[in-house]
């Protein structure tokens, strides 16, 4: 690939898991930077297209939201068609959420492509007195999995959003070093930089 069709390159990156892990609300987090008081579950789903440089290089994402109601789940291999990374986000304060994980996993593997890498998010940081999910079992099931890594976030106060952004940027931007997956289109609009961090782990 040309250094300038990998400039124009666009990665797909999909946002899954259980209704009410808050998706959305990170969706809006990473949008804006501001989130609503009140998120009524999804129905279909939206994206953004987000550039944020790593060593010098635009890193060009289109982030998707999608729905976790249990009625969208036949759906969302069609939003993981074509997908570079999926996102299976959880509750820290929600062991069904975490039970959950597993099953996500299961339909990356089944329906995404064979390139794709997917990590964990567990969201609602801000609620750690509520917690109920440990930070050592999530790091067991990120080996489990084949996960690329684990980050806790909250959507609701913005704690880890543009670090986990960073951390993305960066593990796409090192994958399309070494690998030949396929190219898809535009470019992006808002631009922040992931040159700080240089461990990703992918
Ligand atoms: N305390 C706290 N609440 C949050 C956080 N993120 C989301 N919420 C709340 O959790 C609820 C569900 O959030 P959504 O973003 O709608 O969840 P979702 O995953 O998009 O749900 P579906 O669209 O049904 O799949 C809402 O009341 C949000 O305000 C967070 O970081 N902390
Ligand atoms: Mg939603």
């Amino acid at each position: 690939m040309s250094a300038s069709n990998d400039r124009d390159r666009k990665f797909k990156v999909v946002l899954c898991g259980n209704s009410g892990v808050g998706k959305t609300t990170i969706f809006q987090r990473i949008e804006s930077g501001k989130v609503s008081e009140f998120s009524a579950p999804t129905v279909g789903s939206s994206y953004l297209n987000r550039t944020v440089m790593y060593q010098n290089r635009p890193i060009n994402m289109s982030i998707w939201d999608t729905a976790g109601q249990d009625q969208f789940r036949t759906i969302l291999p069609v939003y993981f068609r074509g997908s570079d990374y999926v996102i299976i986000v959880f509750d820290i304060t929600s062991i069904d959420t975490y039970n959950a994980i597993e099953n996500w996993a299961k339909l990356i593997k089944d329906t995404a492509p064979p390139y794709v890498k997917f990590s964990i998010l567990g969201n609602k940081s801000d609620l750690d007195h509520k917690r109920t999910v440990d930070v050592d079992q999530v790091q067991q099931l990120v080996s489990l999995i084949g996960a690329q890594n684990y980050y806790e976030v909250s959507a609701k106060n913005g704690d880890g959003i543009d670090d986990f952004i960073n951390y993305l940027a960066q593990c796409l931007g090192e994958a399309s070093q070494t690998n030949s997956n396929p190219p898809t289109v535009q470019i992006g609009a808002s631009t922040t930089d992931a040159t700080k961090k240089s461990e990703c782990g992918c």
